[in-house]
């Protein structure tokens, strides 16, 4: 790949210029080539390749840093291959997520002719995050050229946007939907809602669960029929796991709306949920997950007390004694936005919150096997 390329305004569809990108190692024999419209707009009457001359003339480096869909990993693009070292160092590269300095997991050498680097991180990355990297450089080699620094390089975040939970999740934000179609809803709220919905029909939602646990799963349901079932998968390497099945009680009618309940346990991570329909005709306006941790529940043991809330302008986080284990704080918002990243050790925080939307945050305890969760509410 050679990276994005920026194209000028020529200021009409008939208006021709010529722009062009340097550098660009095309390896000897039949090549295809693929041109990737980013972003729409632009006319092309043709290409030509100019100035051929040997790659080793051009330095080693990075062309572009991107995101998939799916998945916590940076691809890093280099116009050449890695020949040395066999083994990349996570700590040659620093992933930061909004100011956050991220943990890297591992680094993987992979793509056609091995030129990506798949950059694995330790925690989650979210879609409305601005996501860079840097590399000090003088430890990844192509034969005897050193790959080149980078500093603080924009990654082209193409991250799916997955629900922090607790939240409500209209039927109709699905990922994916196999087999259901939308209609209008006549509940409150109105918006959309799912419908048709037969045996082997499914939808599937991304989700970031903070804190492993029992959530309440709740069903906005509209039925005519007696026998209205769904079951809840989770996506795993290699399929999808059963969490649980739900009968819904006939409504007596396509648009009367109840709501119905199952219990569901889910482990931390980001993942993918798919509701499966397995039984008769139902219609779904929202689900809704509901957290174990309720507002108020504090100072557990290992955990932290938050003062005051809910709170208005300033807070205070104060750590019970953990043992010597360096847990850090991390407050995100409730679209998973992360607010603040503290540094591992620090026992108290004392924020100026004065700046943060009212609403609902959650406070997280980090560290090896420590994982504490509460929430916290801004209200003016
Ligand atoms: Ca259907
Ligand atoms: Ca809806």
């Amino acid at each position: 790949a050679t990276g994005p390329i920026d194209l000028p305004s020529t200021g009409g569809w008939q208006s021709w210029v010529t722009t062009g990108i340097e550098g660009v190692i095309l390896p000897e024999g039949e090549v295809t080539f693929r041109v990737v419209f980013d972003r729409g707009g632009s006319n092309l009457h043709f290409f030509r390749f100019l100035n051929a001359r040997p790659d080793t003339l051009l330095p080693f480096r990075v062309l572009s840093a991107v995101t998939p869909e799916l998945g916590d990993v940076v691809y890093l693009s280099l116009n050449k291959r890695v020949t040395a070292p066999a083994t990349l160092q996570a700590g040659d590269f620093t992933l930061y997520q909004g100011t956050a300095e991220v943990e890297i997991d591992s680094i993987t050498i992979g793509g056609p002719g091995g030129r990506v680097l798949a950059i694995h991180s330790s925690l989650p990355l979210f879609y409305n995050q601005s996501l860079k990297i840097s590399y000090r450089g003088n430890t990844i080699y192509h034969g005897d050229q050193s790959l080149s620094a980078v500093s603080m390089l924009a990654i082209q975040n193409h991250l799916a946007r997955h629900y922090p939970l607790p939240a409500r999740i209209q039927a109709e934000n699905f990922y994916r939907n196999s087999g259901l179609e939308l209609e209008n809803c006549l509940d409150a709220g109105g918006g959309l809602n799912t419908g048709y919905a037969n045996a082997g029909d499914y939808l599937d939602y991304l989700v970031y669960v903070p804190e492993a646990g029992d959530y309440d799963l709740h069903f906005r349901i509209a039925t005519e029929r007696y026998n209205a079932r769904l079951r809840i998968q989770k996506e795993a390497p290699g399929g999808f796991g059963t969490l649980g099945d739900v009968s819904f009680d006939r409504t007596g009618g396509w648009q009367n709306w109840t709501t119905q309940s199952a219990p569901v346990n889910l482990e931390q991570g980001k993942y993918l949920l798919r509701l499966l329909v397995t039984g008769e005709e139902h219609n779904l306006n929202w689900i809704e997950f509901t957290d174990p941790v309720s507002i108020g529940e504090q100072a557990v043991a290992g955990g932290f007390t938050i003062l005051p809330n809910p709170a208005t302008d300033r807070v205070t986080i104060i750590r019970e004694p953990v043992g010597s284990k360096p847990s850090r704080f991390e407050i995100i918002d409730a679209a998973g936005k992360i607010m603040y990243t503290g540094r591992p050790g620090i026992d108290r925080l004392d924020l100026d919150v004065s700046g943060w939307r009212d609403g609902l945050y959650l406070v997280m305890l980090k560290g090896p096997g420590i994982f504490r969760v509460q929430k916290l509410l801004l209200g003016r």
